[in-house]
């Protein structure tokens, strides 16, 4: 039978090696990335499936990993709630939403109807990939989405969030109940059209204190991985997740991506022995080590777990100016760690 590791430990086999992908494996600091995008905008290359699934394929065509993830984006599937939304780099709301009126304006139609091409996006990558990798679905977790939705774009700050979270809890709450039903609906609808397993990012959740993230972050996250959970087995990414990880547990989730504020022994050691790991190397040591460092830190990482339910991962996104031969260091010494 053909090793299909990352989906197989994901499901709780066991395998002979460890599995290896990165957060946002796909994009600008791939030569073959800038050439797609030279030609098409961030937006235009979700919408056409054929350069979507052609972009998705590129890091994996590169450097064999073992999950090819989609290209689109968290906010692609509020163009489905009727929301206006843009790219320059990061998402740009032409209405952010700020008053009861935007949110109740808000209108859920058909997924498959309103942004085909993310499903067919899937189905071609889906008949292209080889059965050893696997195909890994997302989508941004309610309280990210929201974030960007309310302040319109990228912040330091997200002031008109925290305004709202204040002022008007009952309304801010409304907008993620939406929000985590569009959620479920899409990450459903990308498993039936092809994705194997799914992440659930919840960047912003970093903006949180603990009291806020069981209020706002948390209910939210446990509802789309319970709704989820007999459809294929999901990652949560939670952004500086060390403050929740005694939350976390609770939620017993499958799978979580541990960022590179904690060590995966402090990770293992406060979420026990049955949840799978993800991480969790820095991507900014991947960007500006020498080589040497990036080994020693990429085998430390691995002498942490000893490859024993870990899937191995960047702690955040890769950065745009990560030099390509850095990749490849990390993929030599995950292939000749034996679990
Ligand atoms: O070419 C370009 O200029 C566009 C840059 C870009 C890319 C490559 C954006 C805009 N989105 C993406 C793809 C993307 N985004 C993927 C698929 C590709 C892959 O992983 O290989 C995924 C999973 C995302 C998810 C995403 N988008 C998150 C969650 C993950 C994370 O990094 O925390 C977030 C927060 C976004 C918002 C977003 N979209 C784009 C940018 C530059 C940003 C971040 C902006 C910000 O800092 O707020």
């Amino acid at each position: 039978m053909i090793e299909k590791p990352l989906l197989q430990l994901a499901q709780g086999g066991q395998t002979a090696q460890v599995p290896i992908w990165f957060m946002r494996q796909a994009g600008r600091y791939l030569p073959e990335y800038q050439e797609v995008r030279a030609q098409h905008s961030f937006l235009g290359v979700c919408q056409n499936p054929e350069l979507a699934a052609r972009v998705s394929l590129q890091p994996w065509k590169r450097f064999g990993f073992d999950g090819v993830i989609l290209f689109s984006d968290i906010l692609i599937p509020t163009l489905a709630l009727g929301v206006e939304v843009d790219f320059n780099p990061g998402p740009i709301i032409q209405a952010p939403l700020r008053t009861a009126q935007d949110i109740r304006n808000l209108k859920a139609q058909d997924l498959f109807e309103s942004i085909p091409y993310v499903f067919q996006t899937l189905q071609i990558l889906k008949a292209e990939l080889s059965p050893s990798a696997t195909l890994i679905g997302f989508g941004g977790a309610p309280f990210t989405v929201a974030s960007y939705l309310i302040e319109g774009r990228h912040s330091e700050e997200f002031l008109h969030v925290k305004k709202l979270m204040k002022e008007a809890p009952v309304l801010f709450h409304i907008l993620l109940d939406k929000l985590c039903t569009l959620s479920i609906h899409y990450l459903k609808a990308q498993v039936q059209s092809g994705a194997e397993m799914l992440q659930l990012f919840d960047t912003w959740a970093s903006l949180l204190s603990t009291e806020e993230y069981l209020e706002f972050a948390y209910p939210y996250e446990k509802r789309v991985l319970d709704e989820l959970k007999m459809d294929a087995p999901v990652i949560l990414f939670v952004k500086e997740s060390k403050r929740f990880l005694k939350e976390i547990k609770k939620m017993e989730a499958q799978i979580v991506s541990v960022d590179s504020s904690l060590s995966m022994r402090e990770a293992r050691g406060i979420l026990g022995e049955k949840v799978i790991l993800q991480g969790n190397l820095d991507p900014k040591i991947l960007a500006s080590a020498t080589p040497e460092e990036i080994c020693r830190e990429t085998k430390a990482i691995l002498e942490q777990t000893k490859g024993q339910g870990h899937i191995f991962n960047l702690g955040h996104g890769i950065l745009p100016h990560t030099p390509l031969e850095n990749i490849s260091y990390v993929l030599e010494e995950v292939r000749k760690f034996k679990v």
